[in-house]
């Protein structure tokens, strides 16, 4: 009775383990049989009711039963982890013929690159590159570039001061008298920075950038200033730029001019980043007035020089095509990104 019980209990178990569907439904199939209630740990409780000669035979038999089961369980076990392993490895397979998605790469701010744009032709044409403070003194910054206390031509830049004496330094001008004081002529200096005024519009920012040029010189006249921007300016917008000098007035050079460029954007036809005008106001130049020489320790007698100013903002606006010059200081890098 109890060996076709077991041979019964062999083949169905058998058949339930192969037609096991995953893992779990095993684990339940190993319980039925080996279970605390399982059908094999029942039987072999009823060892106790065999009678002494057919012991040996059914206590080998329920053992055979319970190895054959157990070594179906853990092949299909076994088969069970191949198979999720090869799901796994299906699913994360690498196909490297998918095109990669890139990597972000840095760049500089395009005020940067007209820095290192402008000051690198510079280099080359003889100039050194100097620095000076952004927290000036008013005597550097006003006084020194023939600018007095109270005088109606401190209208034309709205300063912010600090104290009555120190600002943030309205112009790169203010280190044409630090530089004077310094050094023996002759000398070509360029300073490239940030200025600061209370103005804020589409083409004027509170916190701008400029780059100062001065060279003192025996026998340095409006012809050398020309020659040299000329030269600067076709190296920077191109062969085919139109310069334009207006007589302008600033208080430091006499005479003082205005230099204008012809829009790169229509090339003097007339476009929205010129206002229809065709020519764009870059920066202010001029002869160094002798009183700035003579106040800085210079002899105005034996020396001369020019001195210039670049909007360097305005420069970049022109060079990219921006419109609004505010667009450099928002960090907005959906903007800069155009701009690589
Ligand atoms: C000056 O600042 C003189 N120091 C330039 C100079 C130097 C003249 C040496 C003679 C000899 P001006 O205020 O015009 O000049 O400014 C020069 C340039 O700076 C302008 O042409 C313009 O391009 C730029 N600029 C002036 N104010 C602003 C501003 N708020 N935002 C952006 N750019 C400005």
């Amino acid at each position: 009775m109890i060996k076709e019980e077991l041979i019964q209990l062999n083949e169905k178990f058998e058949n339930e383990i192969k037609g096991a569907q995953d893992a779990k439904q095993l684990n339940e199939i190993k319980v039925k049989i080996f279970g605390k209630m399982g059908a094999l740990t029942i039987l072999s409780k009823s060892m106790r009711d065999v009678s002494a000669e057919e012991r040996p035979t059914i206590g080998a038999l329920i053992n055979h039963v319970r190895n054959n089961l157990e070594e179906k369980i853990s092949q299909k076990e076994d088969a069970f982890k191949q198979e999720e392993l090869m799901k796994k490895l299906d699913n994360e397979k690498v196909d490297i013929t998918e095109p990669s998605k890139g990597f972000e790469v840095g760049a500089l701010h395009p005020i940067s690159r007209v820095i290192d744009k402008l000051t690198d032709i510079c280099v080359e044409m003889g100039f050194s590159v100097v620095e000076g403070p952004e927290v000036e003194t008013d005597y550097y910054n006003f006084e020194a570039m023939n600018i007095p206390k109270n005088h109606p031509s401190r209208d034309m830049q709205d300063t912010f001061f600090i104290t009555e004496n120190t600002l943030l330094r309205s112009q790169t001008s203010a280190v044409q008298a630090r530089e004077m004081e310094k050094r023996k002529p002759p000398f070509k200096i360029v300073c490239p920075g940030k200025t600061y005024r209370n103005e804020s519009d589409s083409t004027h920012s509170p916190i701008f950038h400029q780059l100062e040029g001065l060279v003192v010189d025996e026998k340095i006249s409006m012809a050398d200033l020309k020659a040299m921007l000329t030269t600067l300016m076709k190296r920077l917008y191109g062969d085919d730029t139109t310069i334009r000098f207006r007589p302008s007035f600033f208080p430091f050079t006499e005479p003082s001019i205005e230099v204008d460029v012809s829009c790169p954007n229509c090339h003097g036809k007339g476009c929205s980043t010129c206002k229809g005008t065709g020519m764009l106001e870059l920066l202010g130049a001029g002869i160094v007035n002798p009183k700035v020489l003579e106040m800085s320790g210079i002899d105005s007698k034996k020396y001369s020089g020019f001195a210039f100013g670049f909007g360097l903002d305005r420069v970049a606006m022109i060079l990219n095509g921006i419109t609004n010059i505010r667009n450099f200081y928002k960090n907005d890098v959906r903007f800069l990104k155009q701009m690589r």
